[in-house]
C-alpha cells in the first residue's frame, strides 16, 4: 500500500494547530496506507533546545501521536535522531540542491528575521533534511498544515534534480521503480477546515509553538479550565457572527474560531454558521469552549498517563527507529551507490 510519513518538531508546546492541522489527520490514514511519524528532533536543534526540555519534548510529542490514536504497532513512530540515515541523506541532499532555493523560504525568512547572518546554518538546510525525511522511505504522500506547502515543492525539486542529474547511473544499476526514477514525486495531504489555525491573539499569525505568548495558542496538556479561559479571551471584532461564509471575509479572528468550532466537530464552516449564524461571541465562545474540552480532554488525560512513564514511550521509539531504519538503509544504500561513494 502507498506510504505515507510526517514529522512534528519537539519544539516546545504542542498545539491545537499541531492537532488539528497535522496529528489528528494522521490516524485515519493507518487504515489505506503505510503510515510512518517521526518525532523530528534534528529539526528542533536548528534553534537553541535547551538538553533537557529536547527530551521532554520529544516524548511529549511520541504520546500525543499515541494518544491520538496512532498504534505504534500499525505504524512506525520513532525520533529521527536515531536513524542516521536521516542526516546522512541530507547531506547528498545538501549537495543537490541550490542555496538559492533555500533563501526563498518564506518560514526561513519568517525565522531568520533581520538577523538571517546569525541564524544557524542548520535553519537555512532545513527543508533538505526534510526531503531527506520523506524521500528515505519513498513516501508518496504528506499529511501537513497549509505553511508546509512550500517545502514540499522543494522536496519535489530536490527529488527531480537527483533523479535528473544521476539519471544514467540510475538507469545503468536498474535502481530506478517502474516509471524509471529512484525518488517519487511526493504530494502534500492538506485538506479540510483546519490546514492553518491563527493565533488566539492575532487572527494574522500562524498559532504557533514558538509564539512567546501563552495566551495565542491551546496547548494539548491544557486543562479544560486553562482551554476555557483562553477562549473566552481570544480576540474578535464585535460583530456577531455571519449566517453564511461569504460574512467571514475580512475578518480573520472569527474565520478563525469558525474554522475551529468546524474542524473539532467534523463539519464545514458553512455548517456551523448555519446553525450559529446571528449568534453574538457570548454564546458561540462557550460553545466552542465546551467541545474542545470535550475533543481535548480525553486526549489529555492520556498524555499524561503515558508521560508518567518515560521508559515505555521510550521502548517505542526505539522499536520503531529499527524498523524505520531497515527501510531507511534500503534506500540509503543504493543513493550510495548511485553517487558513487565506495561501500
Ligand atoms: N497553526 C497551524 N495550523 C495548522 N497546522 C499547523 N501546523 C503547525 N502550525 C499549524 C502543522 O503542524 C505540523 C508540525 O509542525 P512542526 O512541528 O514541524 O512545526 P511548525 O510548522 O513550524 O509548527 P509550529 O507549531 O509553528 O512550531 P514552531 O513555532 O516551532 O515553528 C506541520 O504539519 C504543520 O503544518
Amino acid at each position: 500500500s502507498p506510504r505515507v510519513f510526517s514529522g512534528i518538531q519537539p519544539s516546545g508546546d504542542l498545539h491545537l494547530g499541531n492537532y488539528l492541522g497535522a496529528i489528528r489527520r494522521f490516524v485515519p490514514l493507518q487504515e489505506t496506507h503505510e503510515t510512518i511519524y517521526c518525532v523530528v528532533d534534528m529539526h528542533a536543534i536548528t534553534v537553541w533546545q535547551e538538553p533537557d526540555a529536547l527530551r521532554r519534548a520529544t516524548r511529549e510529542v511520541a504520546a500525543a501521536f499515541i494518544a491520538a490514536g496512532i498504534d505504534p504497532k500499525r505504524s512506525i513512530i520513532f525520533n529521527q535522531s536515531q536513524v542516521g540515515q536521516h542526516a546522512e541523506l541530507a547531506w547528498v541532499f545538501n549537495c543537490i540542491a541550490r542555496i538559492g532555493w533555500m533563501n526563498r523560504m518564506t518560514q526561513f525568512k519568517d525565522k531568520a528575521g533581520k538577523n538571517s547572518e546569525n541564524v544557524s546554518l542548520g535553519l537555512l538546510a532545513y527543508p533538505s533534511l526534510m526531503a531527506a525525511d520523506i524521500l528515505l522511505y519513498k513516501a508518496t504522500g504528506v499529511p501537513v498544515g497549509d505553511d508546509q506547502k512550500q517545502h514540499l515543492e522543494l522536496t519535489r525539486d530536490i527529488a527531480a534534480k537527483f533523479n535528473n542529474d544521476y539519471a544514467a547511473a540510475i538507469a545503468e544499476r536498474g535502481l530506478g521503480e517502474e516509471d524509471g526514477q529512484f525518488f517519487p514525486m511526493t504530494e502534500p495531504l492538506i485538506a479540510g477546515p483546519a490546514t492553518r489555525i491563527m493565533s488566539l491573539r492575532d487572527g494574522s499569525k500562524k498559532m504557533s509553538k514558538s509564539d512567546p505568548s501563552d495566551q495565542s495558542r491551546i496547548s494539548l496538556l491544557d486543562d479544560a479550565d486553562a482551554i476555557a479561559k483562553k477562549i473566552k479571551k481570544a480576540t474578535t471584532d464585535p460583530a456577531e457572527l455571519p449566517s453564511g461564509i461569504e460574512g467571514l471575509a475580512g475578518r480573520p479572528e472569527a474565520d478563525n474560531l469558525v474554522g475551529i468550532y468546524a474542524a473539532l466537530s467534523d463539519r464545514s464552516k458553512a455548517e456551523v454558521l448555519a446553525e450559529f449564524g446571528g449568534a453574538g461571541w457570548g454564546r458561540f465562545k462557550p460553545a466552542l469552549a465546551d467541545l474542545a474540552v470535550a475533543v481535548l480532554a480525553p486526549m489529555n488525560g492520556e498524555m499524561r498517563r503515558l508521560l508518567d512513564d518515560p521508559a515505555t514511550i521510550d521502548a517505542v521509539l526505539r522499536d520503531g527507529a529499527e524498523r524505520a531504519g531497515a527501510i531507511a538503509e534500503k534506500t540509503m544504500a543504493a543513493v550510495r551507490d548511485i553517487v558513487g561513494f565506495i561501500r
